[in-house]
């Protein structure tokens, strides 16, 4: 057995909580993270080897592999190579999109509290500039989980926001993957460490011997490296805990059920505990897409896990009795990624709002952002898209605020702002106002 065709309506609160109340699965690993980080905040250097040797089973000569990088970028396979550049210049351009510009907007001046070119006195000139993170350290897991990917898609955008020391860490390995290796000098990493799990992730937050100290940490990981996030959250800045991958498609009659079949297989090989649902309102669509997975399953190299995923709990075709329903579930859902294969697909998308990413069309797969559209694909999962977006070039800037009243402006502001500071006990904020026109001049407009 694998999908099941279950009826939204009839769903039983248990089966609800396992669709709905999917988590990143951190809170088992969080003491063994505590300990881990703890220690190599303490001993730097000597911790991160020893727990190399421990967990990763690997006796790490320099952690610093940087120079490994160039060497494997010009070793790989010249088609790997080459789909790495693509993927990064698509990822790159559209990441530049993204790149706000500062800006200044004068209020007041004319009297009223609209935007105004308005040179008369009264104004207040506000605006907003953006300016990137010097040092941030991107997380990229190792072993079965090895994504080149994903090395992009951290590096690239923190790069095009203009971060200045972007690291990467990634677990050691006897033999380090060289697609790893020949992504991260494509996209621009400045350092690469050898090291991965919770002391990859201590290290880069604290700073050892080797690693430079980071101000944000991003990137997927397992649960350790997960649960370290959330253990040095606060010291550092993170992106957000991720968890498996998760796609929900939302199909009506005129979809193909062999490519809604394929694209779940596709994020159920990444992990035993994927989330792969489908919601129509054509039960006749619903029978077929269960048949064509099952089919599609034999010819896959990693069958084993795809099943494992398939036949959870958190995995499902199901029957809306609407599109309506069918949307209604989506947005409780907040999936990762939604792929919409339906007719009016854009009219479906007005009605979304919780979604990490979107795909729209037959010719859209979710593999198309996964690697080379250009989108990112470090997404929220676990409903995370109802509070938050993915990875941007936002994630790699912060906005600083800066503003100049002339006298006019602030003598019209005097009366709120004096009156609102004495009424929370600030008698000396009211002052640093009052002291601006100590000349008597305003006396009678300044409270
Ligand atoms: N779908 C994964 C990303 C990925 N897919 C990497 C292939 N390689 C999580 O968004
Ligand atoms: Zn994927």
């Amino acid at each position: 057995m694998t999908l099941e065709v279950r009826a939204v309506a009839d769903l039983s609160p248990d089966e609800r909580a396992a669709l709905f109340d999917r988590d990143a699965g951190v809170s088992d690993a969080r003491a063994d993270a505590r300990e881990i980080v703890e220690r190599v905040r303490e001993e730097g250097d000597v911790a991160v080897r020893e727990y190399c040797r421990e967990l990763d089973g690997v006796e790490v000569g320099n952690l610093d592999v940087t120079d490994a990088a160039e060497r494997a970028s010009d070793a790989i396979d010249a088609d790997v190579r080459t789909a790495i550049e693509t993927a990064a210049e698509n990822i790159r351009a559209f990441h530049r999109q993204q790149l706000p510009d500062d800006w200044r907007a004068t209020f007041g001046g004319a009297g009223d509290d609209e935007d105004t070119d308005d040179a008369t006195p009264g104004r207040r000139e506000l605006g907003r500039r953006f300016r990137p993170l010097e040092r941030v350290g991107v997380y990229a897991p190792g072993g079965t989980a090895a994504y080149p990917s994903s090395v992009l898609m951290g590096v690239v955008p923190a790069k095009v926001a203009g971060v200045d020391h972007v690291a990467l860490a990634t677990p050691p390995a006897e033999e380090m993957n060289q697609v790893t290796l020949a992504a991260a000098h494509v996209a621009g990493a400045d350092r690469i460490y050898s090291v991965g799990g919770a002391q990859a992730i201590g290290a880069l937050a604290y700073g050892t011997e080797t690693v430079t100290p980071v101000q944000k940490i991003v990137g997927p990981g397992n649960r350790w490296t997960t649960a370290a996030k959330a253990e040095v959250r606060g010291d550092v800045d993170i992106d957000f805990l991720a968890g498996p991958s998760e796609i929900l498609v939302i199909a009506d009659g005129t979809a193909d059920p062999e490519l809604v079949a394929a694209d779940l297989l596709a994020q159920a090989e990444h992990d035993p505990n994927a989330s792969v649902v489908a919601v129509t309102d054509d039960p006749d669509l619903a029978a077929t897409v269960v048949d064509a997975a099952e089919r599609r399953l034999d010819d896959r190299e990693r069958a084993e896990t795809i099943r494992a995923a398939l036949d959870a709990d958190a995995s499902g075709v199901l029957c809306a009795r609407s599109m309506s329903e069918a949307v209604l579930f989506a947005e409780e859902y907040a999936a990762e990624h939604l792929s919409i294969q339906a007719d009016n697909d854009e009219a479906l998308l007005d009605r979304i709002t919780n979604a990490g990413s979107v795909f729209l069309g037959p010719y859209t797969p979710v593999a198309a952002g996964d690697y080379a559209s250009g989108t990112n694909h470090v997404l929220p999962t676990s409903g995370g898209a109802k509070r938050y977006g993915g990875l941007s070039v936002d994630t790699f800037l912060r906005s600083t605020t800066v503003q100049r009243l002339d006298r006019e402006g602030l003598a019209r502001l005097a009366e709120p702002i004096t009156t609102l500071a004495e009424a929370e006990g600030l008698e000396a904020h009211a002052d640093s106002v009052r002291a601006r026109f100590d000349d008597g001049s305003e006396a009678d407009t300044v409270g």
